[in-house]
C-alpha cells in the first residue's frame, strides 16, 4: 500500500516477468475497517523502513560498483525519456549507461531507450504510482551494470508519491515542464524539497505560453534554497550539453568520495 495515496502495489513486473511477493506481503499489509488511525501510521511506518533497508543495500551496491545513480521525477509528459535518450545520445560514446523504466504498463520506454543501444529495464508497478527500493533492487539482477556506470531510474509519472521512497540513488531530479505552470513547487513542495535538482523542461515553447521563469524559479528556492536549476528543451537540444556537464563533473566527485570510503 502506498504510504501517501493508499494504492495496492501488489501487480509488479519486471521486462514483463511477474515478480514474487515475499517481501511486498509484509511491505502491502492492507488495514482493515477497524483499524486504528495510529495501526494505520504503524503500517506506514513498517512500509518505509522497509523501504529503506531495501534503498541502503541498494545504495551499498551502486557505491561499490561506483554506479552514479539518478531518480528522475515527474508528472507524466513533461519529458523524462526524451530528455534520457537525449543525455544518452550525448554521453554514450565516454560513459556506460543503463536505465532502469518505471511505468503502470507498457514497455514503451524501455523500448525507447533500447533503440539508442543503451541497456534498459522496464518495471510495471500495475496499479502502483511510485517506484520502490525493492523493486529496483530486483531491477538491478537484469542490467549486469559495469563499475563506474551512470544509471537512470525513470520514475513513474507522478509528483507526489515517488518524493517519499528512497531507491538509494545518488540523487533525486524533478522535471518540470513550462505547459504544467511555474506554481508546482509550491503546490507539491515535498518533492522539490527532496531533490537536489530541478530540471525545467521544454522552454522552446516559452513563447507561447504565460509560463513565469523567474518566479518558479522563486518558488523552488523557496521550498529548497540548495537546488540546483537547469532550463533546458529536449527537443530542441538547447542546454542540454550544460546538463551533461553537471552529471559528469558530478559522477567524477561520486567516484572520488567513494573510492576514498
Ligand atoms: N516542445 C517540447 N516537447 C517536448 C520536450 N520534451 C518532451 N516533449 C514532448 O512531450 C511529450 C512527452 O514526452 P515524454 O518524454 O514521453 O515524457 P515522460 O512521460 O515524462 O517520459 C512527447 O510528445 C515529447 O515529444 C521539449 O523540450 N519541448
Ligand atoms: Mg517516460
Ligand atoms: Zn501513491
Ligand atoms: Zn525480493
Amino acid at each position: 500500500m502506498c504510504k501517501v495515496c493508499g494504492c495496492n502495489q501488489a501487480e509488479v513486473a519486471i521486462d514483463s516477468i511477474e515478480q514474487h511477493v515475499h517481501h511486498h506481503t509484509d511491505m502491502q499489509a492492507a488495514p482493515n475497517a477497524n483499524d486504528s488511525a495510529a495501526r494505520l501510521i504503524e503500517i506506514e511506518q513498517s512500509i518505509l523502513s522497509k523501504n529503506d533497508e531495501f534503498a541502503e543495500q541498494n545504495r551499498n551496491y551502486l557505491s561499490h560498483k561506483g554506479i552514479f545513480s539518478l531518480n528522475l521525477i515527474s508528472s507524466p509528459g513533461s519529458g523524462k525519456t526524451t530528455l534520457l535518450t537525449e543525455i544518452i545520445k550525448r554521453l554514450q560514446e565516454q560513459h556506460h549507461i543503463y536505465v532502469i523504466e518505471g511505468d503502470q504498463q507498457t514497455a514503451l520506454d524501455a523500448a525507447r531507450i533500447r533503440e539508442t543501444g543503451v541497456k534498459a529495464t522496464q518495471i510495471n508497478t500495475g496499479k502502483g504510482c511510485h517506484l520502490d527500493a525493492h523493486m529496483v533492487g530486483h531491477a538491478f539482477e537484469h542490467l549486469g551494470m559495469h563499475k563506474g556506470a551512470f544509471l537512470f531510474i525513470e520514475n513513474v509519472g507522478n509528483l507526489i508519491c515517488p518524493a517519499g521512497f528512497d531507491l538509494g540513488e545518488a540523487h533525486k531530479v524533478v522535471i518540470l515542464s513550462v505547459t504544467e505552470g511555474e506554481d508546482k513547487p509550491l503546490k507539491y513542495p515535498e518533492i522539490f524539497h527532496a531533490a537536489d535538482v530541478m530540471i525545467i523542461n521544454k522552454i522552446d515553447l516559452l513563447p507561447y505560453l504565460n509560463f513565469n521563469l523567474q518566479q518558479c524559479c522563486e518558488y523552488a528556492k523557496q521550498i529548497n534554497p540548495e537546488i540546483e536549476i537547469i532550463e533546458l528543451s529536449a527537443t530542441s537540444g538547447e542546454n542540454i550539453d550544460q546538463l551533461c556537464h553537471w552529471l559528469v563533473a558530478e559522477k567524477n566527485a561520486f567516484s572520488i568520495a567513494v573510492l576514498s570510503e
